[in-house]
């Protein structure tokens, strides 16, 4: 069976390693957000691409899950002491990712391209693309400030800001990656990772035809609310903010239309019926990914569930 993973940062790049670990690099593609893109003391820094390329990788920081495991930070304290911008930490090997995608940026190759090259050297089989090779910018409007670059709410001012909205500026001018659109069509189903559904995977499905395409193939999303709380980041904060009740259901009804099944985790057993209520299939199972092991078992259920639903 052939799946195509969306997916956005650390929750994303979980399951999308469970699913690696199972699916060979034929019959699994991951389409990464890019929205969370941002230039960075002249660099262009693809979070979510390099957190998940690096996690396929076995490179990834496991204490933060975005960055690079055994990093140094001389580069980063010089900065510091120069009196520069230290807001957003790179460590030196994780520079080196930046320079040399910039470096290729301006020369005028795309993001898709370059990532392909990056995931031949960094060993990644698995086909990682990113939503766009064109540029598109997550703005988070708030009630203090207006709005704001995603990385300047998300990690300069640590999500503090009360949201009550976004845009992804530049999606109408944005085409799918070359392979993505083909990537869609050619499977049998889609995975929404347990990824941030506002701003991680609604920048992906905003782009030009790529709701569309998901729509002709089997849907299941994996909720990465449990319990009322995300497992990490601000998910939940958004949705009480928004003015929703945090939860497994709120994120059902997020992607109301577009999913054929739904994954949630035992501990909102009681969400049960009121989920089926919206005519998808549901199943309940352990979803917390503490370690590699979990990836691999929560994929497993998400593929033999997915089995299932033809
Ligand atoms: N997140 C932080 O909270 N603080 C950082 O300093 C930081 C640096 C960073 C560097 C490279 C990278 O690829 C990601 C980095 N992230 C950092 C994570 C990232 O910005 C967010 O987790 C994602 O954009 C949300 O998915």
């Amino acid at each position: 069976m052939k799946i195509v993973a969306l997916a956005g940062g650390v929750g994303g790049a979980k399951l999308a390693h469970g699913l690696a670990q199972i699916l060979p690099p034929e019959n699994l593609t991951i389409i990464v957000n890019t929205g969370d893109d941002f230039e960075y003391l002249g660099l262009k820094i693809s979070p979510d691409l390099d957190t998940v390329c690096y996690t396929l990788a076995g490179l990834a920081n496991p204490l933060t899950g975005w960055g690079r495991a055994n990093e140094t930070w001389q580069t980063f304290e010089n900065i510091k002491k120069l009196g520069g911008q230290t807001w957003f930490q790179l460590g030196d090997r994780d520079l080196g990712t930046h320079l040399e995608r910039t470096y290729r940026l301006k020369k005028g190759a795309p993001l898709s391209n370059i990532t392909r090259d990056f995931c031949k050297a960094w060993g990644v089989e698995h086909p990682i693309l990113p939503m766009t090779d064109d540029p598109v910018y997550t703005m988070v409007n708030t009630r203090e400030q207006g709005e704001l670059p995603f990385q300047e709410y998300f990690v300069h001012q640590r999500c503090e800001p009360t949201v009550s909205g976004f845009r992804f500026a530049g999606v109408e001018k944005a085409r799918p990656a070359k392979g993505v659109l083909e990537a869609i069509n050619n499977a049998d189903a889609v995975v929404i990772c347990p990824s941030n559904p506002w701003v991680s995977i609604d920048p992906i499905i905003t782009v030009a035809g790529i709701k569309s395409a998901c729509e002709t193939k089997v849907v299941v999303a994996i909720s990465p609310i449990i319990g009322g709380k995300a497992v990490k980041g601000p998910a939940a904060k958004m949705y009480r903010e928004l003015g929703i009740q945090p939860s497994a259901l709120a994120v059902a009804k997020h992607y109301e239309g577009l999913l054929d099944a739904f994954i949630f985790d035992q501990v909102d057993e009681v969400l049960k019926d009121e989920i089926a209520l919206l005519d998808i299939k549901t199943l309940i199972t352990n979803s917390i990914m503490k370690n590699s092991d979990e990836r691999k078992r929560l994929a497993k259920d998400v593929l033999k569930f997915v089995h299932t639903l033809f």
